[in-house]
């Protein structure tokens, strides 16, 4: 029986491994990326807000924030709004994301794409290239530095962008030590999911010019932007103020 136990753990050991190849060999193959950060800053160039137009069904402190979803409507209606990207949540067990909803989505337009989950493995950002990401987050809270800067190289290898995510000082000297100039400061705390812009705010002074920075979460009405525009901040991640309207993209144009 232990003889029958380790024949079926050496193969199933086996499997894994090509499964990894698989993966990684389906990343490398793709051809088909679309310029994330390009996008962004192309949007901002022009005198509009860069936005980065979440797609998520639901959240830990909100529930479901939208019934009828569907992936592939809400990235046309992002995409005929004006949005610069489209990010979309993956994650199960938080956010009721899937891989599913990201493929349909960026299957539906001709806008970059992020793949926002918690990365913690190799072997999801070359998920993410494999299933059609464009970018990925990479949350300094969430990562040792060593490993942080280990999937930046990855991704930056297959050609996808990186957006870091911030929350206060600490995280900010973290991030800056990476190569990526999309610089994210979340205006959520993770543990008690206060929300406040004057997070970024207080962030701003501290972020060289060249990197891009970009305001997410608790981004709710026009005035939102206008107040973080007249900061020098033209980049935008919005989820929940979208998600919550009858028609998403139309809430682009208020
Ligand atoms: C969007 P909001 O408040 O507009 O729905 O927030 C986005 O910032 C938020 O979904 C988010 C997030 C994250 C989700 C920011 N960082 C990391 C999951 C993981």
């Amino acid at each position: 029986a232990v003889k029958a136990d380790e024949v079926a753990a050496a193969k199933k050991y086996r499997d894994l491994a090509s499964l990894r190849r698989d993966v990684e060999g389906d990343a490398v193959l793709r051809a088909d990326i679309r310029g994330f950060e390009a996008n962004l800053r192309k949007n901002i160039a022009a005198g509009r807000a860069g936005v980065i137009a979440e797609i998520k069904k639901a959240s830990p402190s909100k529930g479901v924030l939208r019934p009828d979803f569907r992936p592939a409507n809400i990235a046309e209606s992002y995409a005929e709004g004006g949005a610069s990207c489209l990010s979309v949540l993956t994650d199960v067990n938080f956010f009721q994301g899937s891989v599913e909803y990201l493929r349909q989505a960026r299957a539906a337009v001709a806008l970059p794409v992020i793949r926002k989950d918690f990365m913690v493995d190799m072997y999801q950002v070359y998920e993410a290239r494999a299933m059609g990401a464009d970018a990925i987050l990479l949350i300094v809270s969430a990562l040792d530095h060593g490993l942080m800067a280990e999937l930046e190289a990855c991704a930056q290898e297959l050609g996808m962008d990186v957006l870091v995510e911030v929350h206060d000082g600490d995280e900010l000297t973290a991030a800056l030590k990476l190569k990526t100039p999309l610089v994210g400061i979340n205006n959520r705390n993770l543990r008690t999911f206060d929300v406040t812009l004057e997070t970024t705010l207080g962030l701003l002074p501290r972020i060289p010019a060249e990197r891009l920075v970009v305001t997410e979460s608790g981004i709710m009405a026009p005035g939102d932007v206008q107040r973080m525009r007249e900061a020098n901040v033209h980049a935008f991640l919005v989820g929940e103020a979208f998600m919550r309207a009858p028609h998403p993209g139309a809430e682009l144009r208020r």
